[in-house]
């Protein structure tokens, strides 16, 4: 019970990367009630479900209470912060002073709620000497980006809200959200005779349903579909050539690869009547404003680069972008991305993009013999024995580190194979925020305050990473004697100290992080040490965006962080007019530059392309990983925050079920190239035939209260292959695996 007095504190839904701010009622350290804050500047007091459930993530009977080493039996010792800290250091020392610096790798540095810890491992790692990181934007989002890069030289986001056609590729934003108050949005747009929404998806999602043209494409077939409607767009004379002329280059060769697409035969390819793809393709045309979205439908599956460089015509060849319900390039507080890289893996000579090691070459950057391999890692919030495609390899590569260090709130799939295990306080015992902020006009930034200290034993990101440096003694202490004096004097005080020792000392700029940690941290209110770091990003935003920074009510970059400080609900960093998204395109001609021609080759080759990717052994197109009303990532352990689904079903569709003899809620076996696993059917309407689908997030064990141990559902990454990806990105085709369904006997006693 609450007690009536007790006051609702602002906070974040921390399970997707809306992070809907919330307003949370305690009970001792329960999140007793939870609501939408209506005071957010971004969510307004929405949520979905699923944020009511959070106490399954504060309470979870799995969370660490203590730093453990592992003993050479593979059970764990309990162990105090500084013997774990000095010994961690010095293992990482000894990696670096054998192998190199570039020879540590880093993994993870938030999830879908947290990227203030991440913004401080910088410091620990550039002192190591380490190069090389990656997370999960590597197994979904570096094929876009890296089309991005090319068009426009940033991210861009759709405005929804006020977009006349809404365009949802490969995504279901009502289950999966990604953009603020998604389902209100979907609801109004689904309301009004006057805008339309327009989604390509295989599943009648319940975003389909909404559609006024659902394009249900057989899986794996967008690439066929996407050419086919820019091919309409350049064939029926429905480019805004105004546009074309003024603002892009390289249309030309785009224009010549689209004229010679036969629009018939590619929406036969890819399934879709292809009078229905003409007339969605066309109402795109005639609209005023026209926003896309596309997601882990296109990005993991075959062609996703190529795919994620088609959907992008639909809005630029018709001219929506630098207006109200189009497209646009938004500010960032802090990049997501990293702006370049080290070029290749040094095993398999991937690609890095946007400073990402492909998720998929992880196992076999490790597990070689090659000098070069990786040999210590550090992975931070994150699971990746259990998201990473083909978990067997990646437990194998984990397990032949010479040191890996983990840190979760959680004992973790991943966490039970390291050396180290540091226990984290959760995302309500700490300063926390994330850098999902890609919205346009109006950006918004939430620090959130913590709801309580941290459970005993346990310690915030921040202090972890600035303990870590200072045992690997880089910093002399009494070069950050003078900043913290003039901390003590105010912010204007402690920008000029700042700047002029930076300025006088470069070694300190490797650390930047640790410096701002332990120099203006000490100063700020309680509890928000963590947010240090947030400083020096308030700095480079007001000078990146000074207008619209202005706009949004703050002078400079100290008004701007002190507004931050002060708004437990977050604040507006960011207000800009439409006409500026043209100055966020980082072309030195300020254009878009349309053509890229490695794909425009492959969109050339999309002719002569294979119908199907099954094979009589593995018919079935398999979605290994579709978001549901219950999964949110790996972040639940516990599987009572489910209040329904609570196997995570196989669903398969009607013909394919009869042909298989399978029933409603019995069990199937489902086997691919990597492995096989069995799953409750869930016969549904909704599923194409040959197309069968498992959520995310299941599998994961949990050990209750009563010590009894469960693994409810199927780990996805069992049944995938890592060599099943994106020839650009090395991105995985999780959406589209091989399979093969079998009906298992219901067991008689
Ligand atoms: N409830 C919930 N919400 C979440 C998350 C969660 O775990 N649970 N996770 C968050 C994260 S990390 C992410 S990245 C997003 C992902 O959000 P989404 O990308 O929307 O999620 P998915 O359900 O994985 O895939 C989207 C759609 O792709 C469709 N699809 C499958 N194959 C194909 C195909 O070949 N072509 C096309 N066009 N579509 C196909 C599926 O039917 C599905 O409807 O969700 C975020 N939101
Ligand atoms: N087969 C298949 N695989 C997939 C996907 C799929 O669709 N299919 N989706 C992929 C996608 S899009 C994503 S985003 C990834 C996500 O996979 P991961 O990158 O592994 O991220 P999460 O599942 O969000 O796991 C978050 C981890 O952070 C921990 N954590 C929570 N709070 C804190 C904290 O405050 N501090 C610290 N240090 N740790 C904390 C949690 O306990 C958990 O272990 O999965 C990918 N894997
Ligand atoms: S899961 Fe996402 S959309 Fe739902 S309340 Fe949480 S942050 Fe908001
Ligand atoms: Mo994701």
């Amino acid at each position: 019970m609450t007690t009536p007095s007790a006051p609702w504190q602002p906070t974040a839904c921390i399970l997707c990367e809306c992070n809907c701010g919330i307003v949370v009622q305690l009970d001792g350290r329960s999140l007793a009630k939870i609501r939408g804050d209506k005071d957010h500047p971004a969510s307004q007091g929405y949520t979905c479900n699923k944020a009511l459930r959070l106490d399954h993530y504060q309470n979870n009977p799995t969370r660490l209470t203590a730093p453990m080493r592992r003993r050479p039996d593979g059970g764990y010792d309990e162990i105090d912060w500084d013997t774990a800290i000095a010994e961690i250091a010095e293992g990482f020392t000894r990696i670096r002073d054998s192998y190199g610096g570039d020879k540590i790798f880093y993994y993870g540095g938030g999830g879908q709620g947290n990227h203030v810890g991440g913004a401080y491992s910088g410091a620990f790692l550039k002192a190591l000497g380490a190069r090389y990181r990656s997370n999960a934007l590597a197994q979904e989002k570096t094929g876009e980006f890296w089309v991005d890069s090319q068009l426009y030289g940033g991210h861009t986001r759709g405005e929804f809200e006020h977009a006349e056609v809404s365009v949802f590729v490969g995504k279901n934003p009502w289950m999966s959200q990604s953009f603020p108050r998604a389902r209100t949005v979907l609801q109004d747009i689904a309301k009004d005779p006057h805008r339309s929404m327009i989604v390509i998806d295989p599943v009648i999602t319940d975003t389909a349903k909404l559609a006024d043209f659902h394009l249900r494409v057989r899986p794996g077939t967008d690439a066929w579909c996407l050419a086919a409607m820019a091919a309409v767009l350049v064939q029926e004379n429905l480019c805004d050539e105004a546009f074309l002329a003024e603002h892009v280059t390289g249309a030309e060769p785009v224009r010549d690869a689209l004229a010679a697409v036969n629009v018939d035969g590619y929406a036969a390819r890819c399934g879709v009547d292809a009078d229905l793809l003409r007339a969605a393709a066309r109402r795109i045309a005639a609209a005023s404003s026209v926003s896309v979205f596309e997601d882990l439908g296109i990005q993991q599956a075959p062609n996703s680069t190529l795919s994620s460089y088609l959907n992008k015509m639909l809005w630029i060849l018709t001219g929506n972008f630098a207006k109200r319900g189009g497209q646009h390039l938004h500010s960032s507080f802090a990049p997501l991305f990293g702006a370049g890289g080290v070029g290749r893996t040094p095993v398999t000579g991937a690609p890095v993009i946007a400073g990402l090691v492909p998720s998929n070459v992880v196992a076999e950057e490790i597990n070689t013999d090659h000098p070069d391999r990786f040999r210590a890692m550090i992975v931070e919030s994150s699971n990746p024995a259990h998201s990473l495609a083909d978990s067997a390899a990646v437990r194998e590569a984990l397990a032949a580190l010479e040191l890996l260090v983990v840190v979760d709130v959680a004992m973790t799939e991943t966490a039970r194979l390291a050396h180290y295990v540091l226990p984290a306080a959760s995302q309500f015992e700490k300063a926390e925020a994330t850098f999902f902020n890609l919205e346009f006009p109006h950006n918004t930034f939430h620090l959130r305050h913590p709801l309580m200290d941290p459970a005993p034993g346990t310690l915030p990101e921040p202090e972890i990473w600035a303990r870590l440096v200072r045992a690997l003694g880089v910093v002399d202490d009494a070069e950050l004697q003078p900043l913290r004096r003039a901390a003590a004097d105010g912010l204007d005080a402690y920008a000029q100290a700042f700047f002029a020792a930076v300025g006088a000392n470069p070694a300190l700029g490797r650390v930047l992080p640790y410096v701002l940690y332990e120099t203006l941290g000490p100063v700020l209110p309680q509890g928000l040490a963590g947010a240090a770091a947030l400083w020096g990003l308030a700095q480079k935003a007001a000078m990146t965006y000074p207008d619209a920074v202005r706009r949004a009510g703050h002078a400079d970059g100290n008004a701007l962080f002190t507004a931050i400080l002060s708004s437990p609900s977050g604040v507006t960093f960011t207000e800009h007019e439409y006409a500026d998204d043209w100055g966020l395109i980082s072309h030195a001609d300020g254009k878009i530059a349309l053509a890229i021609p490695e794909l425009l080759a492959d969109l050339g080759a999309l002719a002569a392309g294979p119908a199907q990717l099954t094979s009589a052994e593995f018919p079935i197109v398999l979605s290994a990983g579709e978001r549901r009303a219950f999964t949110a990532n790996d972040i639940f352990r516990d599987p009572a925050w489910r209040k329904r689904d609570a196997d995570g079903a196989l669903r398969v569709s009607v013909q394919d079920a009869q042909a298989l003899g399978l029933v409603d809620g019995g069990r199937a076996r489902i086997s691919t190239a990597a492995g096989s696993a069995e799953a409750t059917v869930e016969i549904s309407a909704a599923m194409l035939p040959g197309h069968a689908a498992l959520p995310n997030g299941f599998g994961l064990d949990f050990v209750g209260a009563d010590g009894i141990s469960t693994v409810p559902g199927v780990a996805p990454n069992a049944l995938t292959s890592a060599d099943w990806r994106d020839a650009y990105a090395g991105t995985p085709w999780h959406k589209h695996v091989p399979a093969r369904i079998s009906a298992v006997a219901p067991v008689t006693v």
